[in-house]
């Protein structure tokens, strides 16, 4: 099993299923993370002491996962020399937009990079956690290029798909326009 350099933290388990997507993504990669959930909010003092940890358990990245009133990647940022990725979750009342504001609008010499609403965003995060530990480990960077040429030729091979069958499909319809006139 591939050593943990990332650690997943989000508010709530409620939280988990877009969470998780950060995860796929880092296995994709071959990028070991573990999942936490912890809450600036509600356990603050467990928040404190995993900050504090986390560097010498070789953890080199964090992605930090809340919705609502979303403190825990800013907190996470403060409490930590590690970079840190926020990830506003969706929320019934606001859509996720509360979350975003408070994860993206930190003050000044309190960087968070923040990511897009849920599972896409979370699916970034990992992305982006990746992109970070690469600088320093060929291993995860080659990973990654293989990955972004993959996704570039999964794109490829479903326009020329698309292409075929409208090409197929107007060929049918010119074909059965010219019997139909002679
Ligand atoms: P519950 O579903 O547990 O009521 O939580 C969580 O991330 C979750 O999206 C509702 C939402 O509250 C968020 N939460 C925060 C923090 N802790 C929990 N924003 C925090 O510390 O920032």
């Amino acid at each position: 099993m591939a050593e943990v350099r990332v650690g997943i933290l989000m508010g709530s388990a409620s939280d988990r299923p877009a969470m998780e997507e950060a995860g796929k993504a880092l296995d994709e990669l071959g990028v070991g993370w573990e999942l936490r959930v912890l809450s600036a909010h509600r356990t603050p003092e467990a928040v404190r002491e995993y900050l504090r940890g986390a560097p010498g358990r070789g953890i080199r990245v964090l992605i930090a996962g809340a919705g609502m009133a979303a403190h825990l990647a800013g907190v996470s940022a403060a409490g930590t020399d590690l970079p840190v990725i926020g990830v506003p979750m969706g929320g019934p009342a606001l859509g996720g937009l509360d979350a975003l504001l408070s994860t993206v609008q930190m003050p000044p010499g309190i960087p968070v990079a923040t990511m897009g609403i849920g599972g896409p965003g979370a699916r970034n995060a990992g992305l982006f956690a990746a992109r970070i530990l690469a600088l320093s480990d060929k291993r995860v960077a080659r990973a990654y290029r293989r990955f972004a040429e993959g996704q570039t030729e999964k794109i490829l091979a479903a326009d020329r798909a698309l292409q075929d069958e409208r090409g197929r499909k107007k060929r049918a319809s010119a074909k059965k326009n010219a019997a139909r006139k002679g």
